[in-house]
């Protein structure tokens, strides 16, 4: 084997061994969750009308609560309800929890509820808690307030969550984020 050919081998085997090294370095600097979510959304999208068409969702959390908020195009409509649903367990890919709010018999108030599907109303269920959700900023903001012992899955308080906020609970109004059965990116407990 003459000189060339070795050196040629050593390079090829080098150029292998440091593209290997630098993907599994890239792969092991990739964050697996975040301590919040900053949505933007697309305006005009899903059923949006004049009302609930989301343009940024902000989600912090911490030991103590979750905070959302939810600002729309225009004003957040009243008179109708609308959902913050929450993703505990990640092996079932639905919710475990959904977060209810009716501007007109409840205000500032909110209900959480144990979720089995994506459906919505779990009329006859009881709530397992009660948080807030108020408006702001002349109602183009709605600002969600849970403690995180709400948020209990089996006994146990969430560490991370992922979320799907809905506005307006109709069929011709309401906007999803960041989609339709969609989650956001891994909420960390900051
Ligand atoms: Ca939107
Ligand atoms: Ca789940």
């Amino acid at each position: 084997m003459s000189t060339r050919s070795v050196s040629a081998g050593a390079l090829i085997t080098f150029v292998i061994t440091t593209t290997v090294a630098l993907v599994f370095s890239v792969l092991s600097v990739t964050p697996a969750a975040a301590e919040g979510w900053t949505h933007d959304d697309p305006s005009g999208d899903g059923r949006a009308g004049p009302y609930g068409d989301i343009i940024r969702v902000r989600a912090a959390f911490n030991e103590h609560r979750l905070k959302i908020k939810v600002r729309v195009r225009g004003k957040h409509h009243q008179g109708y309800y609308t959902n913050v649903r929450v993703d505990t367990d990640k092996a079932d890919r639905g919710p475990e929890l959904i977060m209810i709010r009716n501007s007109d018999t409840a205000r500032h108030r909110a209900f959480v509820h144990r979720a089995t599907t994506w459906q919505s109303f779990p009329f006859g269920d009881r709530p397992l808690c009660r948080a807030r959700a108020r408006l702001k900023d002349s109602g183009k903001v709605l600002t969600w307030k849970v403690p995180r012992t709400c948020l209990r899955t089996d006994g146990e308080l969430p560490r991370k969550l992922r979320l799907n906020v809905q506005t307006e609970e109709d069929a011709w109004y309401g906007d999803y984020a960041p989609g339709k059965k969609r989650w956001s990116s891994v909420i960390q407990m900051g």
